[in-house]
Formats: structure tokens, C-alpha cells, sequence
């Protein structure tokens, strides 16, 4: 694993667990985790359970003993390694947003096409597809039960940068996250509309702004937090992204819109990433502050039985619960990473394409591309294209 912030142990978690709970085609060994601090990398070792600390990554992907590589850093470094690492033959799990741009974004699917010629794998690391609640909203749309797709509101909403006084931490850096809240959470809140309707965007008119200009230097600390230094310096990426879309059609039926929210200033909104469908048939609504919960909307019900009614989704039946615990006892955020283990190292096994794939992680990009084009240019509608 290279980078050990919130992420690094996010995914420490899920390589850990997934095995204990799940039977694996292929047991994983947490052999090294790589960072440039080699005393903060040693620590993050031995809390989270690597077996070894290294400060250069080049070198743990040039080892025979290592088949794959997880890639936690911030955006600006994704596409460096990741190509080096398929090209070393190593199956990739990159987090998301796959890259800070779409030049990057293609380089690494090329890549991963190339690598995927000589069964090398590759997989982004949109969780949110793997809350249990969300995997069975999209079954649900798969399945029919909401009929025709007509509208879609999807939005991921926090509130940790309200504070002006807030340090800037990488993620205020375009230089090294790319974008802001778009790209950091709005990705998420595409990836999971496209996952649940099975539909892909294909143009979008969107607006971005920034809403605090400057922000006290940081002093110490990774990721989300840190110590405030007396030094100011200036925020280069949104604090809010607001847009809408049209999804191409399904084929058979009419192309819906949809509306997008991505902000860190949704004041008392921790971790709100909600997207609700609306069909012929019936309406989902997820939340992921209630992730253990669905909303589900049956329109065929008699209209004096109407009204969403709220699943609680922890069935053994309902997407990954079987092995976890009896109905009711709720999984957390933490569940999703260790589903993320379970279906890479299956397709890695089975040598299928795990999905979200790089052509997944760059069309995302794309959306994320043209929401900025368009929010620029002042445009109505820009191409995903
Ligand atoms: C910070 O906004 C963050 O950690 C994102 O980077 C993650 O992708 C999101 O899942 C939670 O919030």
C-alpha cells in the first residue's frame, strides 16, 4: 500500500478484515506500506499491521514477493505509479478520483488496457458502490422495480471546511487533488447515480466557487486535519459544485436529468452523500448518514398504500451481509472497504475485470472535466466527451 493518511488506514482495515470474514479465492498478506516520513510510515506498520515500512515506492514495485499495489496518495501521484506498477506487472487498486486530469486519466486506462492483455488487473476505488444499501438500490433498478428512469438528485454534502479558519490541507492544493469538492466527493456522487441507474452522463452545465479564499498555512498533520501556522496562503480549488446533467438513454427510453451537489460548507451535513431515483414504477432514496437503511418507493402498491417505506438492509439475503452479523446489528463505514477486497481479489482469482475499471475511473474524470469547462465558459451544456 503507498500513502498511509485517512485512506491508508481505511484500506488497512478492509485488507485485514475481508479475510476473517469472508472466504477469499486467495489470501492476502499485508506485506509493505510505503510513505517519505520513515518514522510516520514505520508507526502507521505497526498500528495498522503491515508486515514492513519502505520510503520508495519504486523499489517495493520492482519485488518478486509483491502482486499487488494500493494506492492511497493524494491525486497528484496516482498515475506515476500506478503505470509503473502495471507495467511491473502488479494488479492496481487506485482510489478515486483516478487522476487529476483526463490526460492523466487516459495514460493510466491505456496502461491498464495494456496490463489487462497479460491478466494484470485494475480497480478504482469508488467504496460507496460496495454500502450494502446502495448495491441493492442498484439491484432494485436492475431488477425493474423502478420502471422507466425519469429523474435523478444525487448530492455529497459535508461541512469540515466551514470553519474559515480551517488549515489548507492538500485538498485545497489544485496542484495536487485536482479539484475540490468536486472531484473529491462530487466523483463519488456521479459514480454512485451511474451505478445505481446504470446510466452514463453525457453532458452536464454545472457552476463551481470557492468560498474561502485563504486559508492559514499548515503547520503539522496529514489529511483532513492539522495545525494552523500563522501564514496564510490561497485556496485553488472549489469549496462548492453544483450541476446538472443528462444521462444518455438507456436505449430503449427517454435520456434523464439529473442534479448534482457537491460542497464541504453544507453546515450540520458530516457525510451526507444521498442519491434518490425516481421512475415509472417507484423511487429509491439512500443516504449514507442512515447507510444501513433504503428508502423505497413501490408506485404499483394501491395509491391509499403508498409512501416510502424504510429497509433496513442487513438481511443475510441483501448484497455482502451473509457473513457479517445476525439482521439488525448495522455495518459502518468501514464495511465498504473490505467489500473492496472482496471483489478485487475475486476478479484477480477468477481473472474478470473488476469494476469500477479505469475506463469507468476515466470517464468519470470526463464528467468531472466538463463540469469545469462548463462552470469556466459560463456554458449551458459541455460534452462529457
Ligand atoms: C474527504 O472529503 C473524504 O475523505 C473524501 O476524500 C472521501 O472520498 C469521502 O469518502 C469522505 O470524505
Amino acid at each position: 500500500m503507498i500513502g498511509y493518511g485517512f485512506m491508508g488506514a481505511a484500506h488497512s482495515q478492509g485488507w485485514r478484515v475481508a479475510p476473517r470474514f469472508f472466504d477469499l479465492p486467495a489470501d492476502p498478506t499485508m506485506a509493505v506500506v510505503v510513505g517519505r516520513n520513515p518514522d510516520a510510515v514505520s508507526a502507521a506498520a505497526r498500528k495498522w499491521g503491515w508486515d514492513e515500512a519502505a520510503t520508495d515506492w519504486r523499489e517495493v514495485i520492482a519485488r518478486d514477493d509483491i502482486d499487488v499495489v494500493d494506492i492511497v496518495t493524494p491525486g497528484d501521484t496516482h498515475a506515476e505509479i500506478a503505470i509503473a506498477a502495471l507495467e511491473a506487472g502488479k494488479h492496481v487498486l487506485c482510489e478515486k478520483p483516478l487522476a487529476n486530469s483526463v490526460a492523466e486519466a487516459e495514460a493510466m486506462t491505456d496502461a491498464a488496457a495494456r496490463a489487462a492483455e497479460k491478466g494484470v488487473r485494475s480497480m478504482v476505488g469508488f467504496t460507496y458502490r460496495r454500502v450494502p444499501a446502495a448495491t441493492f438500490a442498484r439491484d432494485l433498478v436492475a431488477a425493474g422495480r423502478l420502471g422507466e428512469i425519469r429523474q435523478v438528485r444525487a448530492a455529497y454534502r459535508q461541512d469540515w471546511l466551514m470553519d474559515a479558519e480551517a488549515p489548507l490541507t492538500w485538498r485545497m492544493q489544485k496542484d495536487r487533488a485536482g479539484s475540490g469538492s468536486l472531484g473529491d466527493i462530487g466523483a463519488h456522487a456521479i459514480d454512485l447515480s451511474e451505478y445505481i441507474t446504470g446510466l452514463r452522463l453525457g453532458s452536464v452545465s454545472g457552476i463551481l466557487d470557492t468560498i474561502v479564499a485563504e486559508r492559514p498555512l499548515l503547520a503539522e498533520g496529514v489529511g483532513l486535519s492539522g495545525t494552523a501556522s500563522s501564514e496564510r496562503g490561497a485556496v485553488t480549488v472549489d469549496d462548492i459544485a453544483l450541476f446538472a446533467g443528462r444521462y444518455g438513454g438507456s436505449g430503449t427510453g427517454y435520456a434523464p436529468l439529473g442534479t448534482f451537489e457537491a460542497t464541504r460548507f453544507a453546515t450540520g451535513r458530516k457525510n451526507a452523500l444521498t442519491v434518490e431515483v425516481s421512475g415509472s414504477l417507484g423511487a429509491i432514496a439512500f443516504n449514507l448518514e442512515r447507510m444501513n437503511e433504503l428508502e423505497f418507493y413501490d408506485a404499483m402498491l394501491p395509491a391509499t398504500e403508498q409512501g416510502f417505506r424504510t429497509i433496513l438492509v442487513t438481511e443475510h439475503d441483501h448484497p455482502y451481509l451473509a457473513p457479517w452479523w445476525p439482521p439488525g446489528h448495522m455495518l459502518g463505514y468501514e464495511h465498504g472497504f473490505s467489500h473492496q477486497v472482496v471483489d478485487f481479489v475475486t476478479a484477480i482469482a477468477d481473472g474478470s475485470q473488476p469494476e469500477p475499471s479505469f475506463a469507468d475511473g476515466l470517464h468519470i474524470q470526463r464528467v468531472l472535466d466538463a463540469v469545469e469547462r462548463s462552470s469556466q465558459d459560463g456554458s449551458a451544456w459541455t460534452s462529457t466527451d
